[in-house]
């Protein structure tokens, strides 16, 4: 915990004074994501106006413990927001000075203002020299019933094609990782993993299945929502059949019934911790085997789908290289004890089929709002936070006009992580739909910029992969890994052509 925190305040310290405020925050997000541990952003001179010391008094302790309590966030896991008004960020005499006149007025008026502004500061820091309960606020995180359990337990007994689904969620405290990765190993169900879950099977696990998640919905007669809401990603629910008997888990009931009995019906919605309740339901049908063709059905459609990726793969692009090929690659060399930050449009949604994680609480992407601009912060909280971990960063060319600067960071504080750009000169998610729904490709043109001339520049290392080095990529991989384990922050600007991978997909 020390080093985290430690970490943590370096990060907040350390990154670039007009970017402190977005970095910071998402590299607390990934030193919580990455960690499974709640991260929290130190922020010390958010605006300029509250530059200055932080305040010495007991007040901000106490109005950071009301928020937390009224907030409710010990549910469910996600960035909250608390700001300090200025006046109890400073200790009580500063305050007192700038406030209340230092002698009494004369007039009654004077009098009058100057005993409404003295009871107004006795209010203000009313109770901020109590003794508060010190450490953590004791969590209140809500179980399935063991009736709830039990009657998934026989949903499932009964089932022919079960499938699971899970997400985030999952890997929350208190339940962790490698007691989860056991609960799913025993439970014997096929899987999708998404989100943090992503990686909890280790690579090619037999239970994990990977493509053709909307065609396995159809078929499976039971899914277990855990940790997966219906929200876009699900169609709302409409991805499910109507003849599935659907068993839904979350913390949290709103996010839980989300579209519910317009587009999808649960026959189970367990509202309670996800790793516990997988646990509780691999206990409860321990020794139940389920037909081996499901699954089996589910590995050739997987097999199929990645036969027509390595045919994309070798197909020839009109110039430079092909991004799909680069994936492989890049799938190929990525090392067992790398964390992967993506952020960008179609170059990393082609990775997110392509590029495994080694490992729970090892990816980390821009979520559900598919915020570009995420990958510095993550990519500086998950090196602060794993420092032995490799970070391992896919940019689009576009999202890393946001993250470009922080290499200066990175080379200051010697942050040594590599950054892969799929270089396309363009916002190709957009341009993609915008071009033959508007005719125009205006705002989504880039150019093949040097990114790696530009990184040099900031004092990092820079490499160039194009199609005169189309035979040099796992070589320029591994000088890039090599110059990181010296302790340089690297950009390798892979300059890519495009290829119909994505076509048909969402672009928004
Ligand atoms: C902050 C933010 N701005 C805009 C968007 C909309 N958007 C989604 S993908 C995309 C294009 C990203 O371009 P690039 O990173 O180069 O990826 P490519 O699609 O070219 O592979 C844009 C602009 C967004 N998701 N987030
Ligand atoms: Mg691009």
């Amino acid at each position: 915990m020390g080093t985290l925190i430690g970490s943590l305040i370096v990060s907040n310290l350390i990154s670039l004074p007009y970017l402190q405020w977005k970095i910071r925050k998402l590299s607390a997000r990934a030193s919580g994501r990455t960690t499974g541990r709640p991260g929290s952003k130190w922020a010390k001179g958010a605006r300029p106006q509250l530059s200055g010391p932080a305040c010495s008094s007991r007040a901000p302790v106490h109005v950071t413990r009301r928020e937390r309590n009224s907030s409710g966030v010990s549910a469910i896991s996600c960035p909250v927001f608390v700001e300090l008004p200025i006046d109890v960020l400073y200790p009580y005499f500063m305050v007192q000075k700038e406030m209340v006149p230092a002698k009494p007025p004369k007039g009654l008026v004077g009098q009058g203002v100057s005993w409404y502004l003295e009871n107004y500061l006795a209010n203000l820091f009313a109770g901020a020299w109590e003794p508060q309960p010190e450490g953590p606020l004791p969590l209140d995180i809500p179980q399935a019933s063991p009736q709830q359990v039990q009657r998934c337990v026989e949903i499932l007994s009964r089932a022919k094609r079960p499938l699971v689904l899970l997400g985030s969620q999952a890997l929350l405290p208190p339940t962790p990782s490698d007691k989860l990765r056991v609960a799913v190993e025993t439970l014997g169900v096929p899987c999708f993993l998404g989100g943090m879950a992503r990686g909890l099977l280790g690579r090619s696990h037999p239970l994990h299945i990977r493509q053709n998640r909307s065609a396995a919905l159809k078929k499976a007669d039971v899914v277990v929502l855990a940790g997966t809401v219906c929200d876009f990603r699900l169609s709302y629910g409409r991805v499910l059949s109507r003849s599935s008997k659907i068993i839904i888990v979350n913390r949290n009931r709103k996010e839980m019934l989300m579209n519910s009995d317009m587009f999808w019906k649960p026959q189970e919605a367990v509202q309670g911790d996800v790793g516990s309740f997988m646990v509780k339901l691999a206990q409860g049908l321990q020794g139940q085997t389920w037909a081996s063709d499901w699954a089996e059905e589910l590995r050739q459609a997987d097999r199929q789908k990645e036969q027509t990726f390595r045919e994309k793969a070798s197909m020839p692009v009109a110039e430079h290289l092909n991004p799909v090929r680069v994936l492989q690659l890049v799938e190929e060399t990525l090392p067992d004890n790398s964390i992967l930050v993506v952020d960008g449009g179609d170059f990393v949604s082609t990775a997110a089929h392509l590029v495994q994680p080694r490992g729970p609480l090892r990816w980390l992407d821009p979520g559900a709002f598919g915020t570009l601009g995420v990958g510095a912060g993550f990519a500086l909280g998950a090196k602060l936070c794993q420092p032995d971990a490799e970070v391992w960063c896919l940019f689009g060319d576009g999202a890393f006009g946001y993250s470009l600067i922080e290499f200066d960071t990175f080379v200051r504080h010697k942050i040594p992580v590599m950054a892969l750009i799929g270089n396309d000169a363009g916002w190709t998610q957009i341009s993609r739909e915008q071009v033959p729904c508007l005719g125009s490709n205006v705002a989504c043109g880039l150019a093949y910029t040097g990114y790696h001339k530009a990184a040099m520049g900031l004092g990092a290392q820079g490499l160039l992969l194009s199609r005169e080095s189309e035979d040099q990529v796992v070589k320029v991989l591994h000088d890039a890994q090599q110059q990181c384990q010296d302790g340089h922050p690297v950009v390798v600007n892979i300059l890519i052509g495009r290829t119909d991978f994505r076509d048909g997909s969402i672009a928004v």
